[in-house]
């Protein structure tokens, strides 16, 4: 096999051929479905005359090709594995091929599959090639008109669209004809097939059209829809009231599909998820689960428009319609939930997985210019930072001209596939900016640093802030340029406890102002501070950096108590334990006596002690940044001593704050019906937080308040975090009962399942990875399925950091045997579950060696494209 090759953005041109009407005809058969396809093509009026027809195929079987109604002679077309072209075309021209494919042997879940014997598909981003030759590419954009024909296996034929005609067939065949108005690019093609039934609801737009609104599903989980539904709704409403954006069709259906790669497929019409992101019941699904539902529901909805009204050019631009809907996913849930929790969950998320992912081989901009694989970019960057790209473009150019500009892009290029600058530019019209230096974000990987100093002048009542920003080189990538940077910041005064009005160059700003770094250094000096101050810094993580100040542990602590933004009191805390958890990282390596700081004591005593003003922001200060978050803080990783150092850390602040603790369990308790309301959430978490903090000192209330919510079974949140607080605790008298029978309890359902493997799998005890390859032949568990291996393979290596890291190698070698296998069956998942062993380099030498070494194991196989572009850039 020749090496796989790189397609570049600055190849970009125009396809030779569009096509404006699509006609499919799908006879469905497990192992040899029929696809008849007309074309109707044309020229691209960009492109010269008599260019051949060139059109993407894999894993097709040619059965029959006509041009206009013409059969094709053997010399007219040439085929090769992954391309048909037909030599000769005219201007205007209708195509006929028919192939066949093998649904039930696809098991890399792209294009037409099988999953728990319900015919799907996975177009996004190139899997339409899978099923028939097709110019498999976002700029080409047609109305589509689809045919399915089933069996009596398949009562429900389901496609893009409106259903427009249905009938029966000899043999007990019949069939249903759709009909998508809107012109789309193949990716958003979409086919479900199989016994589904369905929960219908209805909805009507801002404008009046009345849209039914349907949900299928396996039968047993017909009780596991309402969130979902109720979550749609709300959504749309949304998306009318923030972004002026309405529904197009009569008709919105999600399917749910137990074997999906990611979590969710926009197709238009015809939403298909995966089943864990869409299905929930309080005794099956965690509050987490209920959220995450809430956002996947609404993130895929919001494509509608961004995204499929208004598509892509080119995967290059594939940020510009996810950066953009993960933005107005994460804003719809702010304004549903609690928007300070919100916040601090997706940006310590992002902290630290995004951040990784930009420090490490296969970082990227948010906007690459070159890849082997397009479906190892669904990533952090692409989506996440992307977002916070977005996130700083509403912030520069404020909320108003934010929602011109989207107006103007939405009706400028309905229709049509753009790129990122038409995006960009719409903003930069609405607002009047100047977004030249901002398009940068968009080329330029990495993670920007920003040193901070400040300096009060007493006397001149001044305050002097200096800004340093730098961007270190990344793979490709060795010099970077300033970027145009928003820092949110206040002044906090000492004194007052309180927010100073901010005055810079003579203009006053408010107590809460965005000052423009632009310049690699740069100087901001606020004059008339009355007092000295603390400065709240990058509030609300007002763009995508790792900021440093030397704050001392008395300013955080200051800042924790005091600052008037409440994200930032969140940050202040993380940013005091840190620097205690340092201390404690060095004493374990350097084998002296750990000692707790008491300031961090008396900043949770202080929280724990005062009036919560938000339960859930509360339950958010009193965790401390998790094992992965310091790992990335690091220079050099110390898995050992991170774990050791956070152990003691948590069992510290137990022993001192017992009661407190017990306390506040106690209080947050309740028996109420189970709802997943922002309230209630807030109240679990803190409760939770108090029993982890009981269970890290197994002290004897804590263990029997872990099992009486165990055994009271009330709602699957409490039930989860008793079961792991029992299962991670050092005694198997907890442990081995309760999972016993909550692996009974739940044999039957695999989303429940896969939260058994995950609880099992994050045990710190030392004997976790022997269980890992007891639980891969357990009969819940199937490489086959992408929610098994998250949960049991990728949760083990992206989570039990301490068990992953093993000196012996075990881990690693658990990881790679899996890549290898999965490498055949499920390309893109496999690529996915590597990632652990690509960050190798900021690991000690022994362990750098032996993670190496396993991915050199890898590389000898013979690889898919997508293993093989990960494996290259780790091993570069
Ligand atoms: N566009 C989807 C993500 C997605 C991408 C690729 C997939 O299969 C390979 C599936 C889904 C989203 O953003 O939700
Ligand atoms: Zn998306």
């Amino acid at each position: 096999m020749s090496d796989p090759q790189a397609t570049y953005l600055s190849d970009y041109r125009p396809p030779a051929y569009r096509v404006t009407h699509t006609e499919l005809t799908f006879d469905l058969d497990p192992a040899a479905t029929r696809v008849k396809a007309r074309l109707h093509l044309e020229r691209h009026p960009e492109r010269t005359a008599g260019e051949p027809l060139m059109l993407d195929g894999e894993g097709l079987t040619l059965e029959a090709i006509a041009l206009d109604g013409e059969p094709l002679e053997a010399d007219e077309y040439s085929q090769d594995e992954a391309s048909l072209t037909v030599h000769r075309v005219p201007e205007r021209f209708h195509l006929d091929t028919e192939v066949t494919i093998a649904p039930e042997a696809n098991t890399a879940l792209e294009g037409l599959y099988l999953s728990s014997g319900m015919y799907c598909t996975q177009c996004e981003a190139e899997g339409f090639r899978r099923i028939t030759f097709y110019p498999d590419r976002p700029d080409v954009m047609a109305t589509f008109a689809t045919t399915v024909i089933g069996g009596p296996g398949e009562p429900v034929l389901l496609s893009n669209g409106n259903p427009v005609e249905r009938g029966e067939l000899p043999n007990g065949r019949h069939f249903v004809t759709w009909e998508d108005p809107h012109p789309k690019p193949s990716y958003l093609f979409a086919l479900v097939a199989g016994d589904l039934k369905k929960v219908e609801d209805a909805f009507t737009t801002a404008s009046g059209r009345e849209v039914t609104l349907q949900i299928w599903v396996e039968e047993e989980n017909l009780d596991k829809t309402d969130h979902a539904m109720a979550s749609l709704k709300r959504a749309m409403r949304w998306d009318e009231e923030a972004y002026g954006r309405e529904y197009d069709l009569d008709l919105f259906m999600i399917v749910a599909v137990n074997d999906f790669n990611m979590g969710a497929m926009e197709n238009k019409g015809l939403n298909i998820f995966n089943s864990a992101a869409v299905l929930t019941h309080p005794h099956t699904a965690t509050d987490a689960a209920f959220q995450r539902v809430e956002s996947i529901v609404a993130h895929e909805y919001f494509h509608n428009w961004s995204g499929n009204r208004v598509t892509c050019r080119d995967w290059f631009q594939l940020s510009l319609k996810e950066g953009f809907t993960v933005y107005r996913d994460q804003c719809f849930s702010a304004d549903t939930n609690s928007p300070a929790v919100k916040r601090i969950e997706d940006v310590s998320f992002f902290r630290t997985a995004q951040f990784a992912e930009d420090a490490g081989p296969t970082a990227h901009p948010v906007r690459p210019d070159h890849y082997i694989e397009i479906g190892n970019f669904y990533t952090l960057t692409i989506y996440e930072k992307g977002a916070e790209v977005v996130r700083m473009l509403a912030n520069l150019v404020g909320e108003e001209a934010f929602r011109r500009g989207s107006d103007r892009y939405f009706e400028r290029f309905d229709g049509q596939a753009v790129t990122i600058e038409d995006f960009v530019d719409c903003m930069a019209e609405a607002s009047g900016l100047d977004l030249s230096q901002f398009l940068r974000w968009y080329s330029q990987a990495g993670t920007p640093e920003i040193d901070a100093f400040g300096e009060y002048d007493y006397a001149k009542a001044e305050y002097r802030l200096i800004l340093r920003q730098r961007t270190p080189a990344t793979p490709d990538q060795p010099d970077k340029q300033p970027l145009h940077i928003p820092v949110r910041l206040g002044l906090v005064g000492t004194k007052s406890g309180r927010d100073l009005p901010l005055t810079l160059e003579g203009e006053a700003l408010g107590s809460d102002a965005v000052i423009h770094l632009r310049e690699a250094e740069q100087e901001f000096l606020f004059t008339d501070v009355s007092e000295a101050p603390v400065p709240s810094l990058l509030r609300g993580f007002s763009a995508p950096v790792k900021l440093r100040f030397p704050y001392g542990r008395e300013d955080l602590a200051f800042l924790l108590a005091n600052d008037g933004d409440g994200f930032n009191r969140w940050d202040a805390g993380q940013r005091l334990a840190m620097l205690a958890l340092d201390d404690l990282i060095a004493a374990h390596r350097n084998g002296v006596e750990k000692v707790m700081d008491p300031r961090v004591i008396e900043a949770f005593r202080g929280l724990l002690e005062g009036e919560p003003e938000d339960r859930a922001v509360l339950a958010e200060m009193l965790t401390l940044p998790s094992e992965a978050y310091i790992a990335e803080q690091q220079p050099l990783v110390d898995v050992d001593a991170i774990h050791a150092a956070r152990e003691f850390m948590r069992q510290g602040l137990a022993m001192a704050l017992r009661d407190d603790f017990l306390r506040v369990y106690r209080e947050n308790q309740s028996d109420a019906a189970y709802a997943p309301t922002p309230e209630q959430i807030a109240r679990r978490s803190l409760k939770n937080v108090a029993l982890a903090y009981l269970m890290a000192i197994e002290d004897e209330d804590g263990v029997a308040l872990a099992r009486e919510q165990f055994a009271a079974d009330h709602n699957m949140t409490d039930v989860r975090h008793a079961l792991t607080l029992l299962t991670h605790s050092s005694r198997d008298e907890l442990s081995e009962p309760a999972l016993k029978a909550f692996g009974e309890k739940w044999a039957h359902d695999p989303l429940v399942m896969d939260q058994w493997f995950a609880i099992q799998v994050t045990r710190p005890q030392a004997d976790v990875l022997e269980r890992v390859r007891f639980l891969m032949e357990h009969p819940a568990f199937s490489l086959k399925n992408p929610n098994k291996v998250r949960a049991l393979i990728g949760t083990f290596a992206g989570q039990n950091r301490v068990n992953f890291h093993r000196l012996d190698g075990a881990g690693y070698r658990l990881l790679a045997d899996t890549v290898i296998e999965l490498n055949r069956l499920n390309p893109e998942i496999a690529a996915r579950l590597v990632t652990p062993l690509t960050r190798w380099a900021r690991f000690d030498e022994s362990r750098q060696e032996l993670m190496k070494a396993e991915l050199e194991r890898i590389r000898a196989e013979e690889l898919s494209p997508n293993v093989y572009e990960v494996v290259e850039k780790a091993l570069a």
